[in-house]
């Protein structure tokens, strides 16, 4: 048997009854202490985090709700200086914020970064798993079911990761029945870290009953510490005619804790929340007592409930149970949200994709009042599709100039609306009347043309609302600037003008012509995202110059790949039909100058892209691999 930091004795052990002069000795009841109980790594790391921000930049840190489910540990770290809150808008610009243990939304960290608060991440590392799970499958075209409890903060800001609508919250059988999915759906499921390991398997194998294609976590995503804690006290609760979990009311951990153990066959269960909290009269009665703590529960509260059951003649033992090892990286305490993201051109594509995607959904909105199938067209134009080459380029520019990726997030998004409306109209009958568009039927089949021509509009001008707000520049001045040129690239010098050009062509088109109108349709937004990166960044003169000759290059080489994509590419991989330069007659850089001598002119082009990066040395290289896909991009 065990001995621990507590000092409870053992059972009987000290004490030797003589029964002609005293009372029964034995001591009248057994606490068995649950092993392993108590914080775990997520928890020590946040509460860690808020400590270390504390010492580092001294008092007062502001802390966006509770760090961890617990009151002991938040009056803790509020005597030490630290201030709780509820949102992000009731803390000081510039001021020290740290987001929860239990992870948080895109929205919040979007506030955070708006405010220009120094932003800590507390969110547990199993929490950001789960979060980058159901990316990935978001990304594969997956519809996600999460088993978790409504409302509670870790599956507030799992839903946060993603649109709204990719999530649907599922907790009970009846939950799941109510969804209106059809059989064949591409869905996956993600569980909530701490929900019931019991629970979560019913949830599961009912899903796998309904549902024909299911994709599955690798491995379980409820946390380590939950399930040792709840197998924990399985093993002692049958034994035991009262368990107590020390906990507070608002953790879910705890709360499962107390399921548990009735489950595992206990006749009376009870949460509680310190020594002061202990219920006496059940306790006097029990003979044998388990004794938990919930993975936000610190020591110093399990070891005063120790102290109070000691008074009511209780010994105190520990059980065996299994040992943990997890310890985590402490949270960084560099502001987050500052950078854009690493990696491969592949991975900063993949989470510039959701980032532009969340952006895009949450200027569509789903306010009250307004016309649903518009706001619906929007999103089908925008969202969950394309390449998203304008705004990696945009960030991309942003980050070389030192630009805040939280704002070139939202000129992407803008320049992501007027580059959809451009293809919505650009696939009307009345242009170059397209039925497919990136791999699905383009607005107007979907919809209808009256729709495809008022979501066009609509979007262009939510564009415009982007750039022209606040949380895209704290200077008006830039923020102008955004707006002009935008203006200035989808007008006459731009992509109407430009598309003019190649529906009206001139009876005897001169090369000069056909790069003019190729510049114009495709070039004018390409440069539009350059100039705008630059804007963010308010970079020299100089450097503006040497992006915009890169732009130009870039702009001109991604229209000659899109000529000969028409020609070469696979219509299921482009995702729109090929050889309509060919069948309409039309000219393009392909039928001026043939597939080979596009190619070397692309080569020359990429070139010159590369040459003009030359001054910004090896901090450019995310634009040069931008050059490379669009010369040799297949889509
Ligand atoms: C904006 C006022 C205003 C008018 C628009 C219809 C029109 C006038 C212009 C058409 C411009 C057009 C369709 C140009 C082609 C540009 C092009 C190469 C599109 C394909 O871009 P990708 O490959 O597409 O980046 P994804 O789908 O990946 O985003």
């Amino acid at each position: 048997m065990l001995q621990n930091a507590l000092g409870e004795q053992r059972y009987g052990a000290s004490l030797t009854p003589t029964p002609d002069v005293c009372p029964p000795a034995l001591p009248q009841r057994q606490v068995l202490l649950a092993n392993p109980r108590g914080f775990c790594a997520g928890v020590q790391r946040a509460i860690e985090a808020v400590e270390r921000a504390l010492e580092h930049d001294g008092a007062p840190v502001y802390v966006r709700r509770a760090i961890v489910h617990n009151r002991t540990v938040v009056e803790r770290l509020e005597r030490l200086g630290a201030v709780f809150v509820q949102e992000i808008d009731e803390i000081p610009s510039g001021a020290v914020a740290i987001l929860s243990a239990h992870g948080s939304a895109r929205s919040v960290v979007r506030a955070a970064q708006a405010r220009a608060l120094r932003m800590i991440d507390a969110v547990c590392p199993l929490v950001t798993k789960v979060h980058a799970e159901i990316e990935g499958w978001y990304r594969a075209g997956r519809h996600v079911l999460l088993i978790g409890h409504t409302g509670h903060p870790e599956v507030v800001g799992t839903l946060g990761q993603l649109p709204t609508g990719a999530v649907s919250v599922v907790c009970t059988p009846e939950d799941l029945e109510a969804l209106d999915l059809a059989p064949n759906m591409a869905l996956a499921y993600a569980v909530q870290t701490t929900f019931s390991q019991r629970d979560a398997a019913e949830m599961i194998a009912a899903i796998k009953a309904r549902f024909r294609d299911v994709a599955a976590p690798r491995s379980s995503d409820i946390c380590y510490a939950t399930s040792n804690r709840q197998d924990a006290i399985s093993a002692i609760a049958a034994q035991c005619d009262l368990v107590l979990v020390a906990g507070d009311t608002m953790s879910s951990n705890a709360r499962r804790l107390v399921e548990v153990a009735s489950a595992a066959g206990c006749p009376d269960a009870r949460l509680i929340s310190g020594g002061a909290d202990l219920p006496r009269g059940a306790v006097l009665r029990a003979k044998r007592i388990g004794l938990t703590a919930a993975a936000s529960t610190p020591d110093s509260v399990v070891a005063e409930i120790c102290e109070a059951l000691r008074e009511l003649d209780c010994t105190i033992t520990e059980t065996p149970g299994a040992i943990e090892r997890v310890r985590f990286r402490p949270v960084s305490l560099e502001p987050l949200g500052l950078r854009s993201p690493e990696g491969s051109i592949k991975d900063r594509l993949a989470r510039l994709r959701t980032d532009i995607d969340t952006t895009l959904e949450a200027a569509i909105g789903h306010a009250r009042g307004r016309d649903r199938r518009l706001a619906d067209a929007m999103r089908y134009a925008t969202i969950g599709g394309g390449k998203r080459f304008r705004a990696l380029l945009v960030t991309a520019v942003s980050d070389l100039v030192g630009g805040a990726y939280d704002q070139a997030l939202r000129v992407g998004a803008a320049i992501e609306c007027v580059h959809a409306q451009s293809l919505v109209h650009d696939d009307l009958p009345c242009m170059d009347d397209d039925d497919r568009r990136r791999g699905r039927p383009t607005l107007h089949r979907k919809f209808d043309e009256a729709t495809a021509v008022l979501a066009g509009d609509a979007l262009l001008a939510l564009a415009f609302e982007i750039l022209a707000e606040e949380a895209t520049h704290p200077d008006p001045a830039v923020r102008a600037q955004l707006v002009l040129s935008m203006a200035r690239s989808i007008g006459q010098d731009g992509l109407a003008g430009g598309q003019m050009m190649d529906l009206y062509p001139s009876a005897r088109p001169r090369p000069d012509d056909i790069f003019e109108c190729e510049s114009r349709k495709t070039g004018a937004l390409i440069r539009y995202a350059v100039v705008a990166g630059s804007l963010l960044g308010q970079c020299s003169a100089e450097d503006r110059n040497r992006l915009i000759a890169f732009a130009d290059n870039l702009g001109l080489v991604f229209q000659i790949r899109d000529d000969m994509l028409d020609s070469i590419g696979d219509p299921a991989v482009v995702g729109k039909a090929v050889g309509k330069d060919a069948r309409a007659g039309r000219n393009s850089a392909t039928t001026l100058l043939g597939l080979e001598g596009a190619a070397v002119q692309s080569s020359l082009l990429e070139s010159a892209c590369h040459q003009a990066l030359d001054g910004f040395g090896p901090k450019a290289s995310p634009l040069r691999e931008l050059a490379r896909f669009a010369v040799n991009r297949m889509h």
